[in-house]
């Protein structure tokens, strides 16, 4: 198993970054969410479309995404867990996160869909942590 030892303090800001980038998106702010790409960043969150590229590019998707929830009262939450942190050859982390996706309606119970696996690739700087790419998949597909 390969177990690269990462500093505690990128873990910590990489935790940090995540907290932020997918509260951003859970809010609804797509912009603030695609600013934490890379500006050549690309994003496929469901394995049969092809990957959105750059932050208008994300933001565009994300709106067209959302559509189907015009006049759903539901929030939805992405919980990320067990990030497991890789350090590249080309100065990139690869990051590979556990992700629920949890629905609830007011009055309604919370359900867990989907659950998927996050494949990122980071860039962490001087000024902070970018998603260069981000494909996601799906447990239910196999
Ligand atoms: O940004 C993510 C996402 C995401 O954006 C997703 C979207 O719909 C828009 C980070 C980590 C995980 C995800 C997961 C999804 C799920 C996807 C499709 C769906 O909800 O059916």
């Amino acid at each position: 198993m390969t177990q690269t030892p990462v500093r505690t303090d990128l873990y910590a800001r990489v935790q940090h970054f995540y907290a932020h980038q997918m509260q951003a998106l859970d809010a609804g702010r797509f912009e603030d969410y695609a600013a934490t790409f890379t500006p050549d960043g690309t994003f496929q969150h469901s394995p049969a479309a092809e990957p959105a590229r750059t932050r208008a590019g994300i933001v565009a998707e994300l709106v067209e995404f959302h559509k189907r929830f015009d006049g759903d009262p539901v929030q939805r939450r992405h919980w990320f867990n067990h990030i497991a942190l890789v350090p590249r050859a080309d100065g990139g982390i690869a990051a590979t996160v556990y992700a629920l996706v949890v629905t609830v309606r007011p009055g309604g119970k919370p359900e867990i869909a989907p659950s998927c696996v996050v494949h990122d690739v980071l860039e962490v700087g001087e000024d902070g942590v970018y998603t260069r790419s981000r494909r996601i998949t799906h447990d239910q597909l196999g």
